[in-house]
């Protein structure tokens, strides 16, 4: 073997020692801690077959998040978003929770049987961290499988795969939306008072499968450091909230995750 392959082996061989290091003393943590705090993004559902927005072949690569993911848009072209949406759930429909999933339902139950708070907060509205068993989990981004009247704001569950070919109207007479948040809209507000009181008591926050780009959301990890919790990222790829973190998981969550248990 040549000097240079001896070489890289040795350096790949420490880089996993780093990786199992770092999650035995992450898994020792948790085991302590009273309150966690999980927020995940588009990441923790790329192994499950969903494009994330800003990776390769990620969605806003192929689509501009401006034309479809705002009121505007929809005001626009109700039916191009629709069907945006429509395809979106189907892919989802199709796609599994995976072992990230199943593992952060495994976590919360372990904290809260032994008496701890273990609070899932997620930008992503693919509904999959509910299929995988995790309980009350806060919704900052809206959910893919309801839809919200843009009148009179009445929200219902919707399962269907495919839609209507275009949006109903509510019995008030006004169009029925995706019952996601688009950019330029607040976020619910209970949603968004659950994520910050959970963030002010946290003692660890996991920062999973996102790129920490978009606000509010974003700001809460930093929210719950400035607070005391310590802070762990678990992503394929360097994020700004690196050099705040106690605990950098370089890899994928489906992978990494479940050495946490
Ligand atoms: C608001 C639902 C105000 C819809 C989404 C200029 C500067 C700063 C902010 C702004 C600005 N201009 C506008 C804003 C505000 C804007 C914003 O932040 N824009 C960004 C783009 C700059 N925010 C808003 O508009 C928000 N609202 O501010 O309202 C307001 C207040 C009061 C009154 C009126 C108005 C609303 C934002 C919500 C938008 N909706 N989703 C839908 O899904 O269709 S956003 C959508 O994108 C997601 O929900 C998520 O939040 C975001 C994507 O981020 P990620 O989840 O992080 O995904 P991403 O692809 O970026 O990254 C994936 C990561 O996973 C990567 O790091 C990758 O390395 C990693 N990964 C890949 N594989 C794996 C992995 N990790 C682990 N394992 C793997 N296997
Ligand atoms: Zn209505």
């Amino acid at each position: 073997m040549s000097a240079e392959v001896a070489g890289s082996n040795l350096a790949l061989a420490a880089d996993v020692i780093r990786v199992d290091e770092t999650i035995r003393s992450l898994r020792r943590t948790l085991k302590e801690a009273s309150s966690v705090v999980a927020l995940t993004g588009a990441g923790i559902s790329a192994e499950s077959g969903i494009r994330t927005f800003r990776g390769a072949g990620g969605l806003w690569r192929q689509y501009r998040p401006e034309k479809l993911a705002t009121p505007e848009a929809f005001e626009r072209d109700p039916k191009l978003v629709w069907e945006w949406y429509d395809w979106r759930r189907a892919v989802i429909q199709a796609a599994k929770p995976n072992p990230g999933h199943a593992a952060l339902a495994e976590l919360e139950s372990r904290t809260v049987k032994q008496g701890g708070s273990f609070t899932l907060i997620t930008q992503n509205v693919d509904g999959l961290h509910d299929r995988a068993g995790s309980r009350g989990i806060v919704k900052l981004h809206g959910d893919i499988w309801t839809v919200r009247c843009v009148g009179c704001g009445r929200s219902e569950r919707n399962d269907q795969v495919p839609l209507l070919p275009l949006p109903p109207h509510c019995e008030c007479g006004a169009l029925m939306r995706p019952g996601v948040v688009w950019f330029g809209e607040p976020l619910p507000e209970d949603e968004w008072e659950r994520a910050t009181k959970a963030c002010a008591a946290a003692q660890i926050v996991l920062v999973i499968g996102t790129s920490a780009t978009v606000y509010p959301a974003a700001g809460l990890a930093q929210a719950a450091q400035q607070a005391g919790a310590k802070m762990a990222v678990v992503n394929p790829e360097p994020t700004a909230l690196d050099e705040m973190a106690e605990w950098v998981l370089r890899g994928p969550s489906g992978e990494l995750l479940p050495g946490l248990l």
